[in-house]
This record gives C-alpha cells, structure tokens and sequence, in this order.
C-alpha cells in the first residue's frame, strides 16, 4: 500500500554530471511548494533536510569513476537515510541531484524490500537508459551509469558503501520514455534484457496502452513500486531546466497521466525527482512541472476516479 507520509530528503550535489547546477535542486523544489503541495494531499508530510556531503573539486578519478569516493560517500549516508525512512512507514521523496545519487536510494529501497520479503519494482521516467559504466561511458559522468551500477552483482560502488548494499535484479527495472543510448550502451541493455519503452512505443499505442502493460506486471508482482523520475524523461519545451535535454519526450498530459496510472496502482511507495537544473531553468519552470507531477504521483485527482477520493 502507498505511503501516506511523504519524507523530503535534499541531495544537493551533482558530483554525476558535467554540467553543474542540479546541486540547487532541491531548494528550487522547495521554492516551488513541493512540502506543501504534499501537505495538502497527504495531510502531512515532512522534510528531512538536506543530507551533507563531499564538494565537487576539480576532477578526481579513483577506480576508473569520475569522483568516486565523492559519490560513495553521499550514496551510503542517501541509502541508509532512505531505509530509515521506509522503516518508518514514511515515503522518502529524493530531491535531486544529478540522477546518481539513484544508486544510494534504490540501494536503501532495495534493502528495505528484500529483508521483508518484499517484491520491489522501479520505474525508470527518463530519456536515457543510464546503463554505462566506466568501459563504455562516453562522458564518464555517474548520472549515466546507475542502471548499470546498481544490477552489476560485482559492482564495486555498492561494495564500498558497504554492508546492506546490494545488486538488484535487472526485471526489476522498467525504462519509459528512452529516446537516447548510446552505441555500446545499447548492445549491453539488449545483452542483458533490460526493459524498456522506448519513445515509439509511447507513440505507437500511446501512454496509457504502455502504462497499462507496464502496471499489469508492477500490480501482478505485487510488492513496493519506486518511481525514479528523471525531469529529461519530459520533453524540454515543458522542461527546460535540465543538463540533458533530448527532444521527443512526453508533453504535459501523458507525463501527467502516467502519475496518475501509477498512483492508481495503491502501490507507489517512493520516489527520486532528479536532474533538475535551476542554473538553465527560466523562473523555475522546471521545478514547478516537478511538483506538479509529484502532486498527480501522490493522488491528486481531476474529479475521483475508481473508487478514490477527490483531493
Ligand atoms: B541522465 C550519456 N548517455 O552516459 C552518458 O540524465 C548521457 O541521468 C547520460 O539520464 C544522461 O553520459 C544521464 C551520454
Ligand atoms: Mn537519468
Ligand atoms: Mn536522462
Ligand atoms: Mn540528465
């Protein structure tokens, strides 16, 4: 069942990217209402503050990764503040952060989920597969990577983070919305069967023919639904403010209806907003659309559909 109390946790860094700014993303949420906006829906929600960390400087690589001793630090303290979070029947809201930081909350949702017994499923919203690693990386940037990072069962960003941290299953991860992999990257998704719905998909049958199928699996399986929404999984003329942008992603209402099919589902339990970049943002549009979609993530409803209440 879905978490009613909603559990802000900032992660101001965006050690992943090349381009910085995603480090303010968590204020400019902030500054666009989401406590609120979750308050309102929820009936009360907290926030957790930020969580602290190392500083970018410079460019420091250490086993093949682009700050990778940056990274296992704010990853690890992310991972455990998450599992507290859901150990505490509340529902962690990430705010982003390049999309990196993903490998320290799915790694706390995935802990969460397997010392109960739980079935666990992750929604990647994103334009890009983040299925790289250091050998294929065309950027070396972490945010392209987590995919990749958090299914490699000899991973070595989950071992140094330490006990608790572990690989997840591949099917357990279903991409919507690709529209860019890379050359290498493809060949690796293909050999090892990630799934995912591709933009055409999205323009072949539509929205809610691929939510439906998707969510049929999630609601078959059962269990804890994770949604990771990268902001570049919308198309930049709603969603500017990103480091990433690729043309041809969802508009408004088929971002905003795949919210709504997943909060249907009585199953969404956690959440990362990420990539959101007030430095190339225009009046914090992007941050606005975030929360938006949050609030649809979190029920709220046009008039009450199957049986829910209005809010
Ligand atoms: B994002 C690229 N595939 O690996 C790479 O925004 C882009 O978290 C990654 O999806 C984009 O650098 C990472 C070229
Ligand atoms: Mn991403
Ligand atoms: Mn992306
Ligand atoms: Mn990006």
């Amino acid at each position: 069942m879905a978490k009613t109390i909603p559990a802000l946790i900032g992660m101001p860094t965006d050690l992943g990217a090349s381009r910085r700014g995603c480090s303010m993303g968590p204020e400019a949420l902030r500054v666009a209402g989401i406590h609120t906006v979750l308050q309102r829906l929820c009936g009360r929600g907290v926030d957790m503050g930020d969580i602290k960390g190392p500083k970018v400087a410079g460019e420091v690589y250490s086993n093949g990764y682009r700050h990778f001793d940056t990274a296992v630090a704010w990853f690890r303290t992310l991972s455990e503040r998450v599992y507290e979070t859901l150990s505490a029947g509340q529902c962690p809201v990430v705010l982003g952060g390049d999309h990196s930081i993903a490998i320290g909350s799915v790694s706390g949702v995935a802990r969460y989920c397997r010392e109960r017994d739980i079935p666990l499923t992750i929604l990647w919203l994103d334009a890009h597969a983040d299925f790289n690693t250091p050998a294929t990386s065309p950027s070396g940037n972490l945010h392209g990577m987590p995919v990749a990072l958090l299914t490699d069962p000899d991973s070595e960003m989950l071992r140094t983070m330490g006990p608790g941290n572990a690989a997840v299953a591949v099917d357990s991860f279903q991409l919507i919305g690709v529209r860019s992999i890379d050359r290498i990257e493809k060949q690796a998704v293909l050999t090892a069967g990630l799934e995912i719905y591709d933009m055409r998909r999205i323009d072949e049958t539509g929205m809610r023919a691929v939510m439906d199928e998707v969510l049929d699996k999630v609601k078959a399986r059962g269990g804890h639904l994770h949604v990771s929404f990268d902001i570049d999984f919308l198309d930049p003329l709603i969603a500017p403010g990103t480091g990433t942008q690729v043309k041809g992603g969802p508009d408004y209402r088929e971002a905003q209806l795949c919210m709504e099919m997943i909060y249907d589902t009585g199953l969404f339990g956690s959440l990362d907003l990420v990539e959101i970049n007030p430095a190339l943002d225009i009046r914090n549009q992007t941050a606005e659309i975030a929360v938006e979609m949050t609030a649809s993530l979190f029920g709220e409803q046009i008039l009450a559909r199957h049986g829910g209440s209005k809010r």
